[in-house]
């Protein structure tokens, strides 16, 4: 048997036993009988997931001797929990309690159907407290930051991060903790390397060099956090692919959000104040998409395109830059229904004229972006 964590979403927060939460993960894993089953079979197959509060399982489908031949789930003290004859299709057992699930199949002397074939189960994962940092994540799961520190310096530990995952399908929940740094070094709040499906969300992080970076990643999402006062807010690095960083607050940075050679990810809802650049991409990325975003007082530029382009700017607002609102130096961009005023050059500075397609933003009040561009933006698209 296979199990592979290929997909392993985060499906729900359910609450269990009171004030303890748990995320429900999804795992491919496949579960079969022979088929067709032999008569006098029984046999029964255990299913382990370590802190698995509880877990189900998934029937693509199952065919067995109505009211003769029988699939009994069984919990890991062999309690029946569901029985099932006769066939179905798409069916999730009961959820049982515990780490480990069985599935029992028995037939009687004659007639055999085709068995059945699971193709996934899901579990809820007990929640594993950080207590102490700096700490690493290695294996999949939900962790919880049961702890604040304030101008941790992680060189006291013989590393350079408060947090690293170097784990697929996790869940770090901050809980609204405190990762504060001593702003001196090369430190990072939390380092996501090597990992898919990894949600990060809820942290305060202050005072690193980097508050969150990642690459190689995919699936990565940076979500409901508050970045204040780093050199680079979020640093994706080389090969951050198909993430999301979406509902942060980012403020005071050099860079608040800063896409290296990274594609199909999505920036949207950030609120981004008071960075010298507010977003940057840059490198061989491509079709990201930057959408409803925020962008306030950037000391230089709100947002630069200094990438491959073909990405999606759509509905920013982007004001009081210290320079220009946009800066594009890459193509075929789609730039739509963004805001862009009260910048100190222009509206949207166009370097590179390949194919940008301009359409329907709002551009006005910039000192020196107030031009034709500017003027027919409001109402039609421009090929640039
Ligand atoms: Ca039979
Ligand atoms: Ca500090």
């Amino acid at each position: 048997m296979k199990r592979l964590l290929v997909l392993l979403a985060v499906l729900a927060f359910v609450g269990i036993a009171g004030t303890v939460r748990a995320a429900v993960f999804e795992v491919s894993y496949v579960v079969e009988s022979p088929h067709p089953y032999p008569n006098y079979y029984n046999y029964t197959w255990t299913i382990e997931q370590p802190n698995a509060n509880a877990i189900r399982l998934h029937f693509v489908k199952y065919e067995t001797e109505p009211g003769y031949d029988f699939i009994y789930i069984l919990d890991e003290n062999n309690n029946t929990i569901a029985t099932y004859t006769g066939s179905g299709s798409d069916v999730w057992t009961p959820w049982v309690n515990g780490s480990v699930i069985k599935v029992r199949l028995v037939s009687d002397a004659s007639v055999r159907f085709y068995g059945f074939y699971i193709d996934k189960y899901q579990f809820e994962a007990l929640p594993v407290y950080i207590n102490t940092l700096p700490y690493n994540i290695t294996t999949p799961g939900y962790y919880i930051l049961n702890v604040s520190v304030s101008d941790f310096d992680p060189s006291a530990y013989g590393t350079y991060y408060a947090i690293k995952i170097n784990a697929s399908n996790v869940i770090l929940d901050g809980a609204e903790h405190a990762l504060d740094g001593d702003g001196v070094g090369t430190d990072y709040g939390i380092i996501v390397r090597d990992a898919k499906n990894v949600t990060v969300m809820n942290v305060n992080l202050t005072d690193w060099y980097v508050g969150i970076l990642s690459g190689p990643v995919s699936n990565l999402n940076i979500v409901n956090n508050t970045i204040v006062s780093n050199t680079f807010g979020v640093l994706m690095d080389p090969s951050s692919n198909n993430c999301t960083v979406a509902n942060n607050m980012i403020k005071d940075s050099t860079y608040a959000i800063s896409i290296s050679s990274s594609s199909y990810n999505t920036i949207s809802g950030n609120t981004i104040s008071h960075a010298y650049t507010g977003i940057r991409l840059y490198g061989t990325g491509k079709e990201n998409t930057i959408i409803n975003n925020t962008i306030e007082n950037s000391g230089s530029t709100g947002l630069a395109l200094f990438d491959y382009g073909s990405n999606r700017i759509i509905g920013n607002i982007i004001t009081h830059s210290g320079a220009s609102g946009m800066d594009v130096q890459s193509g075929n961009n789609v730039i739509m229904n963004n805001i862009i005023s009260f910048n100190t050059y222009s509206g949207i500075l166009l370097f590179y004229k390949g194919g940008n397609i301009i359409a329907h933003n709002h551009i006005y009040s910039n000192n020196l972006g107030d031009s034709a561009l500017s003027r027919w933006n409001t109402y039609q698209a421009v090929k640039w």
